[in-house]
């Protein structure tokens, strides 16, 4: 091989290289490229090879040509892999991107749980009416509980709201509150009337477990002490409550006699049935009436208890079972489900 016969494949080879460093999508490519041009079979180590038998005054000037060569096919090479490097990079980085436009994995939104829901409703509509909402301890002592409301202590009524008894130390001995009424008492211990109460809360009996009845239930009580307040201002402030509470005008009250140490007169209260209006069905046990609670003329007994003249202020009271209303609002035959935390009964409501 002569010099210009090196020459020519020294630029025949620089052209095959831009074509074949040009098109290549893959670093792998380029390797490969520079080991066909550069390498060991290359036109340039064919130019070498040549270089021996050339003359002296030839071979500096093909040193030069397989120099140029070299240099510009590592440029091309170099050029190529800075393009793919880049490529690969701004690739990499897409893949890494937080797309904020696409849904995630879901998550469920909570609420709150139906007897919640329930309580609040009721507490809402007691202060649209004018009432206030109070609370009282869970834990209460038994003055609260029972003596204050007119049982003492071998009242038969303790039995029917039995609970536990804990004895702290040398401490007074105290239960759980059987009923929502101790804030009654609690309420008019500190406070002047006229009073409008509403006392929503936890209550805690020993109950056997059955569909209708549960140890641990809520209640939600009613009080209200003012002059001249009579049983129609009882059942007129129930009776608008009801409408409210079903959302239905033509809803009808039922009050039948009953028996409470702290009410006198007392009355178990009763709702037309809103799913059969009367007519009786599988809710009202072929009734038409559905029984929501207890109410009555505060008991002068307990006007003195807590220190107000019986004779000068007069009272209603009434008080009812939240699982209860909710098992009858929503056609609900069990009262487990509402503490038993399933996911299916939570999400429902
Ligand atoms: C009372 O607890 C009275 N304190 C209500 C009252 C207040 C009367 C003010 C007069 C004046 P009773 O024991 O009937 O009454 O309970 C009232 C309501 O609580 C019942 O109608 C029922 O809805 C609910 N209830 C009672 N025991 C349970 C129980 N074990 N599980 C679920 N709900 C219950």
């Amino acid at each position: 091989m002569n010099l210009a016969e090196a020459q020519s494949a020294l630029d025949a080879g620089l052209l095959e290289a831009r074509s074949a460093v040009e098109t290549a999508t893959l670093i792998d490519d380029l390797e490969e490229a520079s080991r066909q041009f550069l390498g060991k079979r290359s036109p340039a180590s064919a130019a070498n090879e040549a270089i021996k038998g050339l003359s002296a005054e030839e071979r500096p000037a093909a040193g030069q040509a397989v120099g140029a060569y070299r240099a510009a096919v590592t440029e091309l090479i170099d050029a190529r892999r800075g393009v793919l490097q880049g490529v690969a990079e701004a690739a990499g980085a897409e893949g890494e991107r937080l797309d904020l436009t696409l849904g995630g994995h879901g998550r469920m939104r909570g609420h709150l749980h139906l007897i919640t829901q329930i309580q609040r409703e009721l507490e809402d509509i007691f202060v649209g009416l004018g009432y206030r909402v109070a609370e009282g301890p869970e834990v209460e002592d038994d003055w609260h509980n029972f003596e204050a409301l007119n049982i003492p202590p071998a009242h038969p009524a303790r039995s029917m709201q039995d609970t536990i008894y804990v004895q702290l130390g040398n401490e007074e001995q105290v239960l759980l509150r059987t009923h929502t009424s101790p804030v009654q008492i609690r309420t008019m211990e500190t406070h002047e009337p006229p009073i409008y109460v509403v006392a929503p809360g936890r209550t805690y009996r020993n109950e056997t477990l059955d569909a209708r009845h549960s140890p641990v239930f809520h209640q939600i009580e009613c009080l209200a002490v003012d002059r001249n307040l009579t049983m129609a201002d009882l059942f007129g402030t129930i009776e608008a409550f009801v409408r409210q509470l079903f959302n239905n005008d033509s809803v009808r009250t039922r009050f039948r006699s009953d028996f409470f140490p702290y009410t006198e007169p007392s009355a178990e209260l009763a709702v037309s049935c809103v799913f059969c209006h009367g007519n009786g069905c599988r809710v009202c046990s072929h009734t038409g009436w559905i029984e929501l609670g207890g109410c009555g003329m505060v008991d002068p007994n307990v006007f003195v208890a807590v220190g107000y003249d019986p004779e000068e202020w007069q009272g209603f009271a009434f008080g009812f079972g939240l699982e209860r209303l909710a098992m009858i609002r929503y056609g609900i035959d069990e009262i487990r489900t509402f503490v038993e935390n399933d996911v299916r009964f939570l999400a429902r409501y």
